[in-house]
């Protein structure tokens, strides 16, 4: 299959762009930098929230399908964010159509579901209510949003990865329940790729977590099945004061105090 991946230059996108082309995949990148050292494939450097630069890339290359993981990782404004995760699915989702590629997986994340208080009452689903705990969760959602639509309106598959933490290793109390290691996020990423016809599907993106928080069965229905456990690390992991209150709940340290700020950034008058 050949492949488009946005973010190809991130900390996801390196690992997902190698373990790709591990799978026989031929990977197409694509950042708003260079290509990194040791990516030898076909690179645009551009980005993929101005629809013109998006749609030269869909007439250059043949491809099949588009894995989304371009998107700053943290809090904005609202407008920020609907820049960075809603107009760049948008982009993409307009080229599809006119170029006819029809399959779209996203690295939706955890904190669309964040602002809701643990523990749970029981492991978080797909059919949980959107509970986003910042703009950034809000951008997540609302991409989300326009992918159904275009699942429906044009016969898409759309699938969205909501991934919690992409680390090496887990390095907190949360991070127990909520790492996604390495090569389970590659694991992930084939699967939504290739699950047959699944429409618009949502899945965790976590690793088989003793201590996780989701239900990964939808991931599973479509062949995600993720073999890390954090339990491994967590005789190494240290305790730290702010454990409590990231604990609140699932989304941590986005849920806080410290994260809320206005939704527009003002001028300042006068
Ligand atoms: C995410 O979605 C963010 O991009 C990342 O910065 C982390 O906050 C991660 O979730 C997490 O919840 O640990």
């Amino acid at each position: 299959m050949r492949v488009l991946v946005t973010g190809a230059a991130g900390s996801i996108g390196r690992v997902v762009t190698v373990g790709l082309a591990d799978h026989g995949h031929e990977v197409v990148g694509l950042d708003r930098t260079p290509e990194p050292e040791g990516f030898d494939g076909p690179w645009h450097t551009l980005d993929c929230a101005d629809p013109d630069a998006v749609a030269s890339v869909f007439a250059t290359e043949n491809l099949d399908s588009v894995v989304h993981l371009a998107g700053h990782p943290g809090e904005g404004s609202l407008p920020e964010s609907l820049t960075s995760h809603v107009v760049t699915t948008a982009a993409l989702l307009d080229a599809m159509v006119e170029h006819d590629v029809t399959r779209f997986v996203y690295a939706g994340s955890n904190h669309a579901v964040g602002r809701t208080p643990r523990p749970p009452q029981a492991l978080l689903t797909e059919h949980d209510r959107p509970r986003p705990d910042s703009f950034y969760g809000v951008g997540k959602v609302a991409a989300e949003a326009v992918m159904s639509l275009y699942a429906d309106r044009y016969g898409f598959d759309t699938v969205s990865c909501r991934i919690g933490s992409f680390l090496p290793q887990p390095e907190t109390i949360r991070h127990l329940s909520t790492w996604l290691s390495h090569d389970d996020c590659v694991r992930m990423i084939e699967a939504a790729l290739t699950a047959t016809a699944p429409g618009y599907a949502v899945l965790y993106g976590i690793s088989a977590n003793t201590r996780g928080w989701w239900d990964l069965e939808p991931g599973r229905r479509l062949g995600y099945h993720p073999r890390d456990d954090a339990e491994e690390f967590a005789d190494r992991i240290d305790v730290r004061p702010e454990d409590t209150a990231e604990g609140q709940y699932v989304g941590g340290p986005f849920a806080l105090p410290a994260f809320e700020r206005p939704a527009l950034d003002r001028g300042l008058s006068g």
